[in-house]
């Protein structure tokens, strides 16, 4: 016997080919106005917001549907303030040396450096973690795909954000341990990224960056 599985009816898009050459066009003109901001106002953002954001990320596919993440919203004013202390003090040092000469000249047209403002001024950082295995009564439930899938999960955020009229910032501290700590996280799951989320300034600005055409990141074999 096989095990029960249930299947249901996939309620497909109809478009027309032409609907579908119009709406993929229009989506790319709409995602590549998508920057990555540093300067974020404290203008508040509701928490039905930000619930709704991560119930998109939450649709992302993930390995064997184990949907191995956990969303860490914050905007309690208190962990924000420990959150940008302790990214600045890894930043610091970073900075200073941790990376690369070759990597901090890589940098250079970004204006980055170790001060980290935007992660007490935005109204809401959400960190994403991974969960390498689930904790089921204690027993360890082995996830798949995770980097992967945590990786889509975050695209899928990074999308809605866009779309609710916010911007973010794909915030790297490195290493990123502090958070597991911080944000009192349990043992099967692993900081990801640090995704401040807000309104931009009104005089926030984005560097001039130049993105590849398709030829550069695209082959076709017809
Ligand atoms: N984590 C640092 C450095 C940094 C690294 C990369 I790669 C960037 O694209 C931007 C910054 C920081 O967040 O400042």
């Amino acid at each position: 016997m096989h095990d029960q599985h249930t299947f249901s009816p996939y309620q497909a898009q109809a478009y027309t080919p032409q609907e579908s050459l119009q709406r993929s066009t229009a989506y790319y003109e709409y995602m590549n106005q998508r920057r990555s901001l540093r300067f974020f106002s404290d203008k508040p953002v509701s928490r039905e917001v930000i619930e709704q954001l991560i119930m998109t990320a939450s649709s992302a596919p993930s390995g064997a549907h184990k949907q191995p993440w956990t969303f860490c919203a914050v905007s309690d004013a208190e962990i924000k303030t420990q959150i940008r202390a302790a990214a600045e003090e890894e930043e610091k040092v970073n900075y200073g040396g941790r990376m690369s000469e070759e990597w901090r000249a890589d940098l250079k047209v970004f204006g980055t450096d170790w001060e980290k403002p935007f992660l007490e001024i935005a109204p809401w950082l959400i960190v994403v973690f991974r969960k390498n295995y689930d904790l089921v009564d204690g027993e360890k439930k082995k996830n798949y795909y995770v980097q992967e899938s945590v990786g889509l999960a975050t695209g899928f955020l990074l999308t809605a954000i866009h779309q609710a009229g916010l911007v973010s910032l794909t915030h790297t501290p490195s290493p990123l341990n502090f958070l597991q700590k911080i944000l009192n996280r349990p043992e099967n799951e692993r900081p990801f990224l640090l995704i401040p989320v807000g309104y931009p300034t009104d005089d926030a600005v984005v560097p001039d960056i130049v993105r590849k055409p398709l030829e550069e990141v695209a082959v076709f074999y017809q």
